[in-house]
């Protein structure tokens, strides 16, 4: 279908815009006739993963599973564009693992915390000073960031616009699409 397959591997913390650009990323692929599909909490932690939860462990299993699914999109022939926090930095690696060294990239969207807990959208960093949430991620629960992305956002200084541009210009410049 005239373009190569790849995995988007989206991490961050939560609040820091991941599942936004990755849905405006998306979009575009979509609208330029690129095979794509977007795998989220909405589909993912509802659905195949809603016995897990939040602790190391249920992490691990959650990132696991979504990097064997995604693993199952590219080898269809699909850009598939993944939006969870994957705080831990061998989960990450081992998933990497599961693509050829140009299928898995990974796009860092880097957002100071405090501009995170300053957006606080769902109001889940209030509930986690709180206390009303525990293990969360960056407050009671840590977030390794990627030492060497394919891809770095600082969602905090580009527009979404600009952030999806970026996306794009690398996917081309890989001649994935
Ligand atoms: C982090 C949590 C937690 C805890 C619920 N820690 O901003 P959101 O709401 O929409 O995105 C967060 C989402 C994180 O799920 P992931 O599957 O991406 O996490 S991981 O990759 O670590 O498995 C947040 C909400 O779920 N949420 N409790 N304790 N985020």
């Amino acid at each position: 279908n005239g373009h190569g397959s790849c995995a988007l591997w989206f991490t961050g913390l939560s609040g820091s815009g991941k599942s936004t650009i990755a849905n405006a990323v998306s979009n575009e692929l979509f609208r330029q006739g690129i095979s794509e599909y977007v795998l989220d909490g909405d589909n993912i932690r509802h659905g195949l993963n809603k016995d897990l939860g939040f602790s190391d462990y249920d992490r691990t299993e959650n990132i696991r599973r979504i990097g064997e699914v995604a693993k199952l999109f590219v080898d269809s022939g699909k850009v598939v564009t993944t939006a969870f926090i994957s705080p831990f930095r061998s989960d990450r690696d081992q998933v990497r693992a599961l693509f050829e060294e140009e299928e898995f990239i990974e796009v860092f969207v880097q957002c100071p915390i405090e501009e995170c807990e300053r957006r606080d959208p769902k109001q889940l960093y209030a509930k986690a000073r709180r206390g009303e949430i525990k293990d969360f991620t960056g407050i009671d629960s840590p977030y390794e960031a990627p030492e060497q992305p394919e891809i770095t956002l600082h969602s905090d200084q580009v527009t979404i616009e600009e952030a999806v541009e970026q996306v794009l210009t690398y996917l081309r410049g890989k001649n994935i699409i």
